[in-house]
């Protein structure tokens, strides 16, 4: 490390045991919240310590200690699961959370509002519902994204979600520290010579690290943004994989005002055949683990080594270390998306539903049960369940003749409907959960998105198709520097207006408009609407004339009256 100083979590990681740290000890003591060393550990098994950020002020002028709970990310390659763990999952928020259920932008489910008297229960019953939460947080390999429906649906015959798994699992910690903390699993003596963690060694790896598979002709999984993004290429009769476009160093995080951290599309790196995969991205995690910053954790993004060794660099080491040579790129791929709601008929004859859950957040509220009516669905028709990287949620195997009866509890339990009330805009929006639970958000997202989107609605322009997606601060988590519209919180009620990404996931837009207070983010972007329908040419989309106008461009045509 060239003499520098470590990182305190490299530290922290070396110390910890491989990940036991003394979590179980503090687990027993009458105590609201972790200590910093183990709260750090914990992610590594899917847990954040957070506190409300509501009452974070009042609490501290009364001298109270922080309201403490803990989100709860589970890790569900390809984002599918089975009636019955949807059903223990939405049991388990009753029970022990703030009855809320989420589905993530990487197609996971995450729970909120666990205080620590309950982790252990919470842990302890997800697992038994044969959920798991290891690594879907912390340095390792994070939940892998694949389009959630190419196995059933007629246009998608290939069967990404096994491949996503079969990746997920090889990448999993190896050391038991888990299975003992929640699981209560007998602790195994090890002896001196035994590998724990053979992948990863005990500093794991130097930042959290990304894998998701498209299909060319549907991007849900904004494959560009992945640490390692493979494209699968298709067989001439598209009925098989012959086999993936690699693409590496993609990442969206950024901090304001540091031009050295930046938003980045991966790079395309070469064709690799199916039987050499899993050795290929091995590979790449591996040079990561070994050149990967460990002294500045905001440089430590396998973005970030790309960028500062070079691509041809990466490829040398990476042909050094796996005995593959990486083919060229198979060329001929156009991205398109799909985010697959609504109803859609699956190769087998059956259906699955797409329903739109406003920024993933399942819940109860006034007439809009969504949480009940999934429930009820799921367990009367016993439908399979995926999660979208799109933050909605799909029901799978429907029989023709059930097809009525859901779309009336659809309605009765006041879902979205697109033939309804689910207007263009609302549908490709998304936003992070940023305020309150968030300890990063600079600003609100999730809580605000659904008003903006209400005032231009009101303002008419419900059915512009576009992608809106907002987060609290320039981490990104609903990916919007790749959106038509992005809006990044700067600090508290100021926002940044980007423009120009696209919903095929090819392009990163720029920087509009710097500082807009949320009461007016409605109204710079119905000028912003106003000027594209005053301009755009044919069937140009907002992002591509954007993108072709330019920054400037855009901010002088606006000023005109
Ligand atoms: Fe994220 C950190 C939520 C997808 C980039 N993200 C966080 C934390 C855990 C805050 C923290 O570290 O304390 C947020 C918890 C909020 C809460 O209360 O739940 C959080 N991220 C989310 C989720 C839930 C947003 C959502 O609306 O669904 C997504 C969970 C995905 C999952 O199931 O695994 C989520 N985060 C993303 C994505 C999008 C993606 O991966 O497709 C990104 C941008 C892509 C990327 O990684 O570059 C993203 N999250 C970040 C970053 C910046 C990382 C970076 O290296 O630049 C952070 C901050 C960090 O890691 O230090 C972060």
């Amino acid at each position: 490390m060239d003499g520098e100083k470590k990182t305190k979590e490299e530290i922290i990681k070396e110390n910890s045991n491989y990940l036991h740290g003394n979590v179980k000890d503090e687990l027993l003591k009458k105590t609201s919240s972790f200590n910093s060393d183990n709260a750090k550990i914990l992610k590594f098994h899917g847990i954040y310590q957070q506190d409300n950020r509501d009452s974070r002020q009042e609490r501290a002028e009364k001298k109270l200690e922080k309201e403490f709970s803990f989100m709860i990310r589970t890790k569900l390659p390809g984002g599918q699961l089975t009636p019955e763990q949807y059903l223990g999952l939405d049991e388990i928020s009753n029970k022990y959370t703030n009855k809320t259920l989420r589905i993530t932008t990487r197609q996971t489910i995450q729970f909120h509002g666990v205080i620590k008297g309950n982790l252990h229960k919470t842990l302890n019953e997800i697992n038994k519902n044969l959920v798991n939460t290891y690594g879907a947080c912390g340095d390792v390999v994070r939940n892998v994204m694949s389009c959630p429906v190419c196995d059933i649906d007629s246009n998608h015959p290939i069967n990404l979600g096994t491949i996503a798994k079969e990746i997920s699992d090889y990448f999993l910690p190896r050391t038991r520290a888990y299975y003992e903390i929640w699981v209560n699993e007998e602790k195994i003596e090890l002896d001196n010579n035994d590998v724990v963690e053979p992948l990863y060694g005990k500093f794991y790896l130097p930042r959290k690290f990304k894998i998701g598979i498209a299909l060319p002709d549907d991007n849900c999984i904004d494959v560009f943004t992945q640490d390692v993004g493979l494209v699968s290429v298709l067989s001439d009769d598209g009925k098989g994989i012959l086999g993936y476009n690699i693409l590496v160093g993609g990442g969206l995080g950024h901090t304001h005002n540091k031009p050295e951290t930046y938003p980045r599309l991966a790079s395309e790196l070469g064709f690799i055949e199916p039987e050499y995969l899993i050795k290929t991205i091995e590979g790449i995690v591996l040079i990561q683990r070994d050149y990967g910053s460990r002294t500045d954790r905001r440089h430590a993004r396998m973005k970030y080594l790309i960028d500062d060794k070079g691509l041809e660099w990466f490829k040398d080491e990476l042909a050094i270390r796996t005995k593959i040579k990486l083919k060229p790129l198979k060329s001929g791929v156009k991205y398109t998306f799909h985010d697959h709601i609504d109803w859609h008929k699956q190769k087998d004859g059956n259906w699955y539903v797409g329903i739109f859950i406003e920024n993933g957040r399942i819940f109860d509220s006034g007439n809009i049960l969504i949480k009940t009516g999934l429930k009820e669905i799921i367990e009367t028709y016993k439908t399979n369940v995926r999660a979208t990287p799109n933050q909605n949620i799909i029901l799978t195997n429907i029989k023709e003749a059930d097809k009525n009866q859901i779309d009336k509890l659809l309605d009765k339990y006041g879902f979205y409907r697109v033939s309804k009330n689910l207007s263009s805009l609302r549908r490709f929006s998304m936003a992070c959960p940023a305020l309150p639970t968030c300890g990063l958000a600079l600003a609100e997202a999730e809580r605000t998105l659904p008003s903006i989107i209400n005032e231009l609605e009101r303002l008419g322009y419900g059915d512009d198709a576009l992608s809106i997606r907002m987060s609290g601060c320039p981490n990104s988590c609903s990916r919007p520097p790749m959106a038509e519209l992005g809006i990044i919180g700067m600090s508290a009620d100021r926002y940044n207006i980007y423009v120009g990404g696209n919903l095929e996931g090819t392009r990163l837009n720029k920087l509009y408009m710097e500082g807009v207070t949320g009461k007016n983010l409605a109204l710079e972007i119905s000028r912003l609407f106003n000027t594209y329908r005053g301009n755009y040419k044919g069937d140009e989309k907002f992002g591509d004339f954007c993108n072709r106008v330019g920054i400037e461009n855009i901010k002088s045509l606006i000023s005109k009256p």
